[in-house]
């Protein structure tokens, strides 16, 4: 699929069609499969970090399916070419599970453009005030994992797929942070399946639901939520797990069933944006033409992207001509940004 596809795609503007069409020309490279990740040896590139942290099963059934869900996500790493790491799945006893992540965490770049994954598969608690995720050895709670992940000035999705695991999202909502859990509310403590299911659609062509060859966070997240739905309503059970996505850094969840396609239509209570953009931006696996942009000029492209979004969102804002003037300002520079890529692309072709 051809950038400009993806750009119109990606930032959802129906409106602006037109505006696009002017800065077209320089979208119109088309991508090369053989330059897939030639930005590897390059210096621009870091690797994301996906660390997957398995708790404690309690039975070799839920054990099994925590081992599955964890090999679906080291495969997607593997496909993504991402940093992958795994807690709780070595047979060693007495393992402080606990201890091994905060210092994997401690020892991760600070201060980067690459993501960082952070995605708990298990059993959670609430006792009506903390929420805990259960480990072999001591727990975590979210306070623990919101201390350990302060330092880190990265972009940071976190993942919580445990029962009772809603109060993480509240304790770990920040900017630039994606923040999903399998229930919404600490209350929701059956075994949750939205774990399993998110691992599936993580790398699946078939979550892929824009159609622009990647899978992203937000996808995956719908397509696990509805998976969640056709399971309970095909056993005939009342549906006891409803997932939450924070991606705007006010603490408040947004549900599946408030989107159409990817797009948010529904607002959390007292919430001043949409939740699900961000995460639309986060993939493991992207596309070929994804892969061409190095990792600092898609940083920018990102923030771009979200900067038209807000824009559209305040269009009553502003006169009609100021509209129009800051967002062709802004797809300038989204375009500046696919033309130093395709210069890049063609230099290296010579
Ligand atoms: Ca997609
Ligand atoms: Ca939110």
């Amino acid at each position: 699929m051809k950038p400009v596809t993806i750009l119109l795609v990606g930032i959802l503007i129906v409106d602006v069609a037109a505006l696009a069409a002017n800065v077209a020309p320089v979208f119109s490279q088309e991508s090369n499969p053989q330059d897939t990740l030639r930005w590897n040896g390059g210096q621009n590139y870091q690797q994301p970090t996906v660390i997957v942290v398995i708790g404690a099963a309690g039975t070799r059934e839920f054990g099994g399916q925590f081992a599955k869900s964890a090999r679906l996500w080291e495969e997607a790493c593997s496909k993504g070419d991402a940093k992958f790491a795994v807690i709780g799945l070595d047979k060693v006893e007495d393992s402080n599970d606990r201890t091994t992540l905060q210092k994997i965490l401690a020892d991760e770049p600070k201060q980067t453009t690459a993501a960082l994954w952070l995605v708990l598969i298990g059993h959670g608690t609430f006792d009506g005030r903390t929420a805990k995720f259960n480990l072999r050895g001591p727990d975590i709670s979210a306070d623990d994992l919101a201390e350990w992940l302060k330092p880190l000035l990265r972009p940071i999705a976190v993942i919580n797929t445990a029962s009772s695991s809603a109060p993480f999202l509240s304790k770990l909502s920040g900017q630039g942070r994606v923040v999903i859990t399998a229930t919404k509310s600490g209350y929701e403590q059956n075994y949750t399946r939205f774990g399993q299911y998110l691992a599936g659609a993580i790398a699946e062509p078939q979550a892929d639901l824009d159609k622009d060859g990647q899978t992203s966070l937000l996808e995956a997240f719908l397509t696990a939520s509805g998976r969640v739905d056709e399971f309970y309503s095909a056993a005939g059970r009342l549906v006891t797990e409803h997932a939450l996505l924070d991606d705007n850094g006010d603490g408040l969840g947004t549900r599946a069933d408030w989107f159409r396609g990817i797009r948010p239509v529904q607002k959390a209570e007292n919430s001043a944006s949409l939740d699900g953009y961000r995460a639309h931006q986060f993939h493991i696996v992207h596309s070929e033409a994804e892969n061409k942009i190095s990792l600092g000029l898609r940083a920018q492209r990102d923030r771009l992207e979200l900067e038209v979004i807000k824009l559209r969102d305040a269009k009553e804002e502003f006169s009609e001509d100021e509209y129009f003037s800051k967002l062709e300002a802004l797809l300038y520079d989204i375009a500046q940004i696919y033309e130093q890529t395709n210069e890049a692309d063609n230099r290296s072709q010579r």
